[in-house]
Parts: C-alpha cells; structure tokens; sequence
C-alpha cells in the first residue's frame, strides 16, 4: 500500500457555517469535493502526524464511504491512530465524550445535524478540537483560507476496511480502534444522573416516549432508557438509523415531530415526550398536552439542576446565545450566578465552559447542555428533565407554569422566512444595519425602540471579537426582536426573526403565543420591511 499525492483544484464554496461545512450530499460526492475540505482542515491544524482523531458520523446517506476515504487521507498524512464508532456512527454529543475521555487531538464528524439526508439530502462535516468541542472562528476561518489555495491531498490506496464490529485494524502504519458508539457515553450519563431514581419513576407508572427520528439516539437512547434504566420496551421509536432518516426531517420540533407531537396531545398521552434530531445534539421536549420552548426549556433545568447528582455543586453561571430568550437570565439572577450573551453558534460556548465560567448553556434551536462534553447533548438534556421529574413528581406542565409564576413568563416564537434569495435576505439585514441608530425613540404600533444594534461579542475569555452576529432590537415595553440569517441552510438564504416579550403577571401566562406577540409581530414587520422585501405574506415555518 502506499500513499498517494493527488494534484487538486479548490472549490470556492468551502466556507465553514454555524457548525462546519454543510452542503448537498451530491456536492460532497463530487470526485475531490470532500478531500480538498479533509486535507484543508488537516493542514489548518498543523497536519495530522503522529495525532489521534475520532471519526463517526449520524448514519446518513455517505457516511460509511466518507468515513473510509477520511481514514485513509489520516493514513497517508501520517495520522498515528483514528477512533471509530462502529459502523461509522458517533452522536456528535458521544464524539466530544470521546475526544474528551481519550483525551485525542480532536475529531472530525460527519452530519448535517437536523438537515434530511440521503441522495438528494444534505452532508456534512466538522472539526472538533481536543476540547471536544466546535473549532472556533479562528480554526475555520484558517481552514477555508486552505481550502482556496489547495493544490493537492494526500491518500493510501489501501482497500476499505470493515468497520462493522468492535476492534481494531491498520490502514498503512496508522492503527484504528472502532469502538461501541454508546460505552463510553453511557458511562458519563451515569455519572451525572440517578438512573435509580429515574428507574422508580418508571415503576411508579410514569409513561415516556422518545422519538429518535430514525437518527442517530436511537441506539444510545435504547441502550440507557430501556437498558440501563429500565423504561419499558417502546419507550423509544423509530430507534433504528436509517441512511434518509426513513424519508423524515430529523429536526426535533414540533412540525417535524409530528407523530409524536400527535400522540402527546391526546388525552392519554404519555406524561413525558421527547425528540432528538440526526446528529443527536438537538432535544424537544413536550409534556401531556405541553409544549416546552427550548428557552424555557434551559431555563427550567438551569433553576432545577441542584436537584441531580451532577450539578448538586450549583452552577458556575450559564449561558444563551443571542436569540435565545432572556429566560434563563431571570434565573441566574436569582440565583446570583453570572448570565452570558453569545452569538448564534454552539462554538462560542467553549471557551466560557473550558474557563468554567459556566456550567450550563443551550439554544433557541433547541441545543441544551453543560461542561460534561463541548457540545449540545439531546438525550443529556433529556435525562435531564427526567431526573428532575423523578425528584419532583410534578407533571410538566405544573413545573413550567410554577416556574413561570416564579420568575415571569417570556413569551417567544421564531418565525422563518426560507429560501430567500441571497441578495433579498443579505439586502434586508444591511438595510436595517443602515438605520439602526435613528431607531431608539420611535414608535412601532405602540411599541418604542429603547436600544438597537448590531450583535457583536467580545469572549470574555481570549478577548476575540465577533462582529455582525445579529440584529437586536430592544423595547421599552419589555420585548425585543432579533433578526438573523440561517448560517446552516444548504439552499438560498433563510432569515430567521426572534420575538419575544416578557408578562410578569401570571393572570396573563395563558395566553396563545402568536396572540401574546402580535404586537411584536407586527414592530418587526414594520421595522425591518419583511413583507414588503421578501413579498412573502407570512414566514414558511413558526415554532
Ligand atoms: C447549529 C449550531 C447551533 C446553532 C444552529 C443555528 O446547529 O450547532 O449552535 O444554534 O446551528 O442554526 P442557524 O444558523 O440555521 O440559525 P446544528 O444542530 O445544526 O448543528
């Protein structure tokens, strides 16, 4: 066997987004496609010789023959080991439990997270660093700054191996472990939560589902819910990873969740619903009848995390980006722990929870989780709720309208305007930028601006500067709205718009979402020209 040096031309399109590089799968597939972008991370890292990397990915469309030719571009750069997961399968929340406990150089993983997968779905790939989590801007940056100047890769012409049972193999001089995707990831679960108690909650009669969307939880779901735990067999569905996701969108929310959203309403549904999305590091969240927002969701578990084995220290401080709700600031503020803003983009927590500044963190879209990996962690939060329902043996919906009598309830909808064309989208967002200083003062439909701007952030930690993170718009009335683009979409562009506003009277906490933020609604609408812009009538997708 040997190594071959492959001349190469760039593609131009190989900037990393919110989470790495995500395009078409049929773009990947493109001969050269996926090794220029393997051979420019490699180089931006400083190459991979004599390092140890993880490699696993969610089971979709690709995975296997990506995960092959990657091992062999490691071989050939001169890579001393890459760790597996059997099968090529990894959660991203287990592959930065791996980088992490194995202590490796970091990992490269392969998903488009929520995105559909197969043939005509969408692809993805990442670079994880040692810390386990997201390369930051810096790292990314580098690597597509390689990624236009390569002129060509390194790979073995060794045969493929067979990664479908443990153990170990060689590509050339490199060794391969593959391991069980879940050991290692299970073992960190119970460190943190008290399978017994959740165990006696089980027996006690308490009803669970939990949709793995034919993603990537379902082994790891099954193996600590119905194994470790002892949930009752079905307790997870659709457990089973399929290369399309069974045809589904694996976007736990509740338009895509729908059979589980469907089951939870009804009368005799479950008491607890759960969902995570293709990669595994999304969650939602639902109880009999009861939607939880994922904000409200960070916000109840960060005033209830005393209450599990693994955050009985108390938290350090937490965290949320930018259009996340300013939920869980009320929490932190009486709990008398600090509240930190980020941009959009679970990278920018890593420095914050590296410095233990914080202790838990999540995300609007639907991303939760805390120092225990680098990542969000969909069945972490999961076992989360549970452990707390097994202390409090409240359902819920009693535990979120306590906790909103407690702190106030933040109304909050996202509201998404897809397939833009780029200029319509990037022109909206500049417009508003033009003019966001004369806004302060002026009146929108009974609403009055008190402060606009252009998200920036300053890491408190490495004083790196990220600029042009989002439109915020605050209200003097207790309410604000964030504008943004998708920095995840494969096709067009997608403005995203954030609303949300702030009722502390609970007379007032049972009022319809979109009801309670017409105002709102209508302020942004007038504010940034949606309508008129976009000549869209209404967004395509409202959670
Ligand atoms: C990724 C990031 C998240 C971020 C989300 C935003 O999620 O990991 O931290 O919140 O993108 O997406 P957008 O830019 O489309 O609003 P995931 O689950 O796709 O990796």
């Amino acid at each position: 066997m040997a190594t071959q040096t492959v001349a190469t031309t760039p593609f131009d399109d190989q900037k990393p987004g919110t989470s790495g590089l995500r395009k078409k799968t049929t773009v990947f597939m493109q001969p050269g496609y996926l090794e220029n972008y393997v051979q420019s991370i490699f180089e931006a890292i400083g190459g991979v010789s004599d390092k140890t990397l993880v490699v696993g990915g969610d089971g979709r469309f690709f995975n296997r023959e990506a995960i092959q030719t990657i091992l062999k571009m490691a071989a050939a750069n001169g890579a001393a080991k890459c760790v597996v997961g059997r099968d090529g399968l990894l959660s991203t929340p287990a592959a930065s439990a791996v980088i992490r406990e194995l202590k490796t150089d970091g990992g490269l993983i392969l998903s488009a997270s929520h995105n559909p997968g197969g043939e005509n779905g969408d692809f993805g790939l990442k670079y994880n660093v040692p810390a386990g989590g997201p390369a930051p801007e810096a790292i990314t940056d580098a690597i597509f700054a390689r990624s236009k100047e390569i002129a060509e890769y390194r790979i073995s012409d060794a045969e493929d191996i067979s990664i479908q049972m443990i153990g170990t193999a060689k590509i050339d001089d490199m060794d391969i472990d593959i391991i069980d995707p879940v050991a290692i990831y299970q073992s960190l679960m119970e460190s943190l939560f008290d399978f017994n108690a959740i165990h006696d909650l089980f027996v006690s009669g308490f009803r669970m589902r939990f949709d793995a969307m034919h993603a990537v939880t379902g082994p790891y779901a099954t193996a600590i819910l119905e194994g470790a735990i002892g949930a009752p067999a079905g307790t997870v569905i659709n457990a089973q990873p399929l290369p399309d996701f069974g045809g589904g969108h694996p976007d736990p929310n509740p338009v895509h969740a729908k059979m589980l959203m469907d089951e939870m309403m009804g009368a005799d549904g479950p008491d607890f619903g759960a969902a995570s999305d293709g990669d595994g590091d999304r969650n939602m969240i639902v109880g009999r009848g009861f939607y939880v927002t994922p904000s409200d969701s960070l916000a109840v578990l960060a005033a209830n995390a005393e209450l599990v084995p693994g955050y009985r220290e108390g938290l350090n401080g937490v965290a949320r980006s930018m259009p996340t709700s300013r939920a869980a600031d009320r929490v932190a503020e009486k709990l008398g722990i600090n509240a930190y803003e980020t941009p959009t983009g679970w990278k920018y927590f890593g420095n914050l929870l590296d410095g233990n500044l914080i202790t838990l963190c999540g995300e609007e879209s639907a991303g939760t989780g805390s120092n225990h990996v680098r990542e969000k962690d969909g069945l972490w939060a999961v076992l989360l709720w549970l452990n707390i329902l097994a202390v409090l043996r409240g359902s819920v919906a009693d535990i979120v309208k306590a906790h909103w009598r407690k702190f106030g309830r933040d109304y909050y909808t996202r509201h998404d305007y897809e397939d833009l064309e780029t200029a319509v989208a990037s022109g909206l967002i500049d417009d508003l930028r033009g003019r966001l200083s004369a806004l302060p003062g002026q009146s929108f439909g009974g609403l009055t601006v008190s402060a606009a701007e252009d998200f920036s952030y300053a890491d408190p930690v490495d004083g790196s500067v990220s600029k042009h993170q989002g439109i915020k718009i605050a209200f003097e009335e207790d309410a604000r709205v964030v504008l943004r683009l998708s920095g995840t979409g494969t096709s067009g562009a997608t403005l995203r718009v954030y609303l949300e506003r702030y009722e502390r009277d609970p007379a007032n906490h049972g009022i319809d979402t979109q009801q309670a933020l017409a105002q709102v609604i209508a302020a942004a609408d007038e504010i940034a020209g949606i309508r008129s812009k976009t000549g869209r009538s209404a967004p395509n997708v409202m959670t």
